[in-house]
């Protein structure tokens, strides 16, 4: 399938994803709702107990999903995580619908934001995932598994995972606007906005040359990971449909709060899958801010 098909096909499933979550929206908002046979049909709509307002990642069981950590990581050491989704029979859910071109996203971040890994886990039929995983340190990490089982809405459950060992927090890196990564500068525009779809552009260049020839990963020419500080809630972000191939890849990010917030860009070039990662500062304004002025609030 050509790129500009997958994006086509991509768009298309975004469009069902926030049909979905409208309707999960709009039964748990109205008083007693009487269910309706379509509602009756889903499982997770009628134990929902979340508002749809709260941001993902922050719950480890959701809407009767669990995620369960199967394995524990010492620091340094590749490790075959596993771990399973139990659905609301208790058992692990073996159905899940592909977005983003993969059936789970699993991104483990530590807890001060300065490591984050995406990766994509492989099922084995009776719905174990595993991945090789390793944390190059000790502390205390938050992982995350972003999906849809078949049958209900897309979820992003989070769960702590610790690394024994002794360890130092890092601060939160300063409000920036370029990243650099293997040689490449990414630059971000565009500013978060509490309660409002941001418009982010990320510019990718090497060598001081913009990057046109950047490859489709995940469906899209990027992929962009917001974490909150202080509670690493999961953001939904959004990419605009694209047909070039860069240098520019825009999103729209829906930050919740004021305050900061980490990004995270994934983006391949060369075959290579790198991220570009960024501190951002939501202060309710749209005011531009510069790199040396950037205010980092405490
Ligand atoms: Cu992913």
């Amino acid at each position: 399938m050509n790129t500009a098909a997958r994006l086509g096909l991509y768009v298309a499933g975004l469009a069902v994803v926030f049909g979905g979550a409208l309707g999960v929206g709009s039964a748990v908002g109205d008083v007693a709702p009487a269910p309706t046979a379509s509602q009756a049909g889903h499982q997770s709509m009628n134990m929902s107990t979340t508002n749809s307002d709260t941001p993902g990642g922050l719950q480890v069981s959701q809407s009767g999903y669990t995620l369960n950590p199967l394995t524990a990581i010492a620091a340094g050491q590749p490790t075959d995580f596993k771990f399973t989704v139990t659905g609301p029979d208790g058992k692990p859910v073996t159905a899940y619908e592909v977005e983003h071109d993969k059936k789970l996203h699993f991104i483990v971040a530590s807890r001060d934001l300065t490591l984050f890994q995406h990766v994509h886990p492989e099922m084995t039929p009776d719905g174990v995932w595993s991945i090789k995983l390793t944390l190059p340190e000790a502390g205390a990490y938050r992982a995350f598994a972003d999906f849809t089982p078949t049958g209900g809405s897309g979820l992003t459950l989070g769960a702590d995972l610790q690394v024994a060992g002794e360890f130092q927090p890092k601060p939160l890196p300063q409000a920036s606007r370029t990243a650099s990564i293997d040689g490449y500068n990414v630059t971000l525009d565009g500013d978060l906005v509490p309660g409002q779809a941001s418009k982010l552009t990320l510019k990718v260049s090497k060598d001081g040359e913009p990057v046109t020839d950047l490859q489709p990963y995940l469906g899209a020419y990027g992929h962009l990971v917001a974490l909150r500080a202080g509670d690493l809630a999961y953001l939904h972000v959004h990419p605009e449909e694209s047909k070039a191939a860069g240098p520019d890849i825009t999103f729209y990010a829906e930050v919740p709060s004021r305050g900061d917030y980490r990004l995270f860009l994934d983006f391949k070039h060369g075959d290579t899958v790198r991220t570009a990662a960024f501190t951002a500062h939501a202060d309710g304004t749209a005011a531009a801010e510069t790199d040396s002025a950037a205010p980092h609030g405490h």
